[in-house]
């Protein structure tokens, strides 16, 4: 009988101290990402006919490439008006994705075409076309390696030649994060669009750990959008370290602070 009540007593610790523990790494993983909203501090044109997919600063000018079959494009973009100072299109087989500096090549990376684009990054003048086993769809750089999202939970870490050399999977609160798309490298950290969302998340580059999620709903006001109008997609930090986001075909590009939530 006595033995009965110890062995009901030690289950009920059991369940309660496995319980506790439960709690105790929820509260943990849940205290690891920091959740921000945004303020906007200021507005500029941005092309409507841009379909979003790469977004980036180098010395000074402000990059875009675009997406969709028969207007994808590479272009060097005038922050002030939005429109673009230089407009290469690609040919309509290829659906532009994401692109970055790195070196003297600007690489741009397409979706299910299986290859990618260099250019020279100071004559704009295409050099190559290299195979690239995987969905194109963000990219950024560290300054020694190209980081590229296809879409799943995975970062991919690449050399110049575009070769992998690691693949980091990313989680939040331990559950991998899919839909990672347009990417920028902010103080030692990614930043990743989630597609089809209106979060932003910030991702350790050596853990896969979201660190931080952006929320970012709202932003592009209901008068502003039109039946075009789709997902927010476009991160890019210039050389001060000033935060702009923009849309697929977007009305506005906005420079951004964060906002502790
Ligand atoms: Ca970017």
């Amino acid at each position: 009988m006595l033995s009965l009540l110890f062995e009901s007593m030690n289950r009920a610790f059991q369940i309660f101290f496995s319980g506790l523990l439960g709690l105790l790494l929820c509260t943990c993983s849940g205290a690891q990402v920091t959740r921000y909203g945004i303020k906007v501090l200021q507005e500029y044109p941005h092309d409507t006919g841009a379909y979003t997919q790469g977004l980036f600063f180098h010395d000074g000018v402000l990059y875009e490439t675009t997406g969709q079959y028969g207007s994808s494009s590479l272009r060097t973009v005038d922050l002030e008006s939005g429109k673009p100072l230089t407009n290469q299109r690609f040919g309509r087989k290829y659906f532009g994705e994401g692109s970055v500096i790195l070196g003297n090549t600007l690489y741009i990376l397409t979706w299910t075409n299986k290859v990618a684009f260099k250019y020279n990054a100071t004559t704009l003048k295409y050099e190559s076309t290299v195979s690239y086993p995987r969905e194109g769809w963000g990219l950024t750089t560290d300054g020694k390696q190209l980081i590229a999202s296809d879409g799943s939970a995975n970062l991919y870490f690449l050399d110049g030649d575009l070769k992998l050399l690691r693949r980091q999977p990313v989680t939040l609160e331990g559950r991998p994060l899919r839909n990672l798309n347009e990417l920028e490298w902010i103080d030692g950290k990614v930043w990743a669009n989630v597609y089809l969302t209106d979060l932003i998340v910030v991702i350790d580059p050596a853990s896969g750990k979201v660190e931080a999620a952006i929320n970012c709903a709202g932003l592009l006001p209901a008068k502003l959008k039109t039946r075009d109008t789709d997902v927010l997609n476009g991160i890019a930090v210039d050389g001060e370290g000033n935060i702009y986001i923009t849309g697929k075909n977007w009305p506005r590009l906005y420079r951004i602070e964060l906002v502790r939530q």
